[in-house]
């Protein structure tokens, strides 16, 4: 009985959804993939998705680019699974450069979405990329005209159309083996209402983000024909409602609402963090819910985790309880780095809390990659 209410809630989404589809077996690679991630839904299940997850995890990284099986990964050697998302970050690829940010070469890259998605996981890519008027990374400051410099007669657009293409050149290469490309969800311009990025709420006007959200839509939608992407939305952890809406690139140019949202511990200790969480979370994932219904779009928690784990509870008592039947397609944790033991979202074999991790992926809602 425990889903009675989901499928009333989603029914509606579904249908939306559907009926703004080609539908069938002809309907996009886009449309295939929300329909898939709509019927997971309707069915009460959470895809369960981890950052980076085949390409490195907690003090190991692949090291044959080209011949690894790709077969190691933290959350499998602690549950038994792949988790059904995998996360990859694009920082770096506008530079020209072979590795991403955090040292992902992006040819492995690319083997891993590729293996993931040919396993039957879903993929998804966020991009940090670099300030392109200042030349600083995605966090340097001051970041102020940085978005309003590469919007058309800006005097950094024409080089910011060359980034654009370096992502869709990227993407272009994410081929099946019969040559089609694969279906993506990517969430460009994310936590854009705090002000740490180059595109956050301070640093732009809603015209200009809004501008900014649709052109990469538009560039990589319209201009190079992908009708692969499944494109999310995901505004940070400081959003209320009217935040959340108040830089809406529109109903036409956005597939899914996210939320980026962590476990932060502060002087008062880790209960009073989870208890903030709980309610910054369960309070986001209301109005998201209806949201969702409003506008016909599917939701997730696109980026969550506790940096540690120090909570040995928090799979099971934080993240789980706040997720439960609620309509959300997918959440997501952070990264394992592979070169800073402290800075990991999920376990890993040897982990003293791992067990916990374990309880939360065995939930019967709770999908990860049954191979
Ligand atoms: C942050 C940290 C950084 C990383 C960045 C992009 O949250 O994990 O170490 O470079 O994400 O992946």
């Amino acid at each position: 009985m425990k889903y009675v209410l989901k499928p009333v809630l989603t029914a509606a989404a579904v249908l939306v959804l559907a009926s703004c589809g080609d539908g069938g077996p002809t309907a996009s690679p886009r449309q295939q993939l929300l329909d898939r991630l709509a019927a997971s839904v309707a069915e009460g299940k959470i895809l369960y998705g981890h950052q980076d997850d085949l390409s490195y995890g907690h003090a190991w990284k692949v090291e044959d680019v080209t011949g690894d099986p790709l077969e190691r990964s933290d959350v499998r050697d602690v549950s038994g699974s792949f988790p059904a998302v995998v996360g990859f970050d694009l920082g770096a690829l506008e530079l020209g450069r072979t590795a991403n940010l955090d040292n992902v070469p992006f040819a492995l890259m690319r083997r891993a979405a590729l293996t993931h998605v040919e396993r039957g996981g879903i993929v998804t890519f966020s991009w940090h990329p670099w300030n392109p008027l200042t030349g600083e990374d995605a966090w340097g400051m001051p970041a102020e005209r940085a978005v309003a410099s590469v919007l058309p007669g800006g005097e950094r657009y024409d080089f910011f159309m060359g980034w654009l293409r370096a992502v869709g050149d990227f993407f272009d290469t994410l081929r099946d083996a019969e040559g089609n490309r694969i279906p993506f969800i990517f969430r460009p311009w994310h936590e854009h209402t705090g002000s740490w990025f180059w595109w956050g709420r301070d640093h732009c006007t809603v015209e200009e983000y809004v501008a900014l959200f649709r052109m990469t839509h538009d560039y990589l939608a319209a201009e190079r024909g992908m009708d692969n992407i499944v494109w999310c939305y995901s505004p940070g952890r400081e959003s209320d409602e009217a935040m959340y809406m108040e830089r809406w690139p529109g109903d036409d140019v956005v597939d899914m609402m996210g939320l980026d949202c962590y476990t932060y511990l502060g002087e008062d200790g880790i209960e009073a963090a989870v208890a903030r969480y709980k309610e910054q979370v369960g309070g986001a994932l209301d109005y998201l819910t209806r949201l969702g219904e409003e506008h016909g779009k599917l939701i997730c928690l696109s980026e969550t985790g506790f940096e540690g784990l120090p909570d040995p509870h928090w799979w099971t008592e934080a993240l789980y309880p706040t997720i439960q039947d609620r309509p959300i397609a997918y959440v997501l944790t952070w990264r394992n780095a592979c070169d800073k033991p402290t800075h990991f979202y999920a376990p890993w074999d040897g982990f003293e809390h791992a067990a916990d991790f374990k309880a939360f992926s065995e939930k019967e809602d709770i999908v990860l990659l049954n191979l």
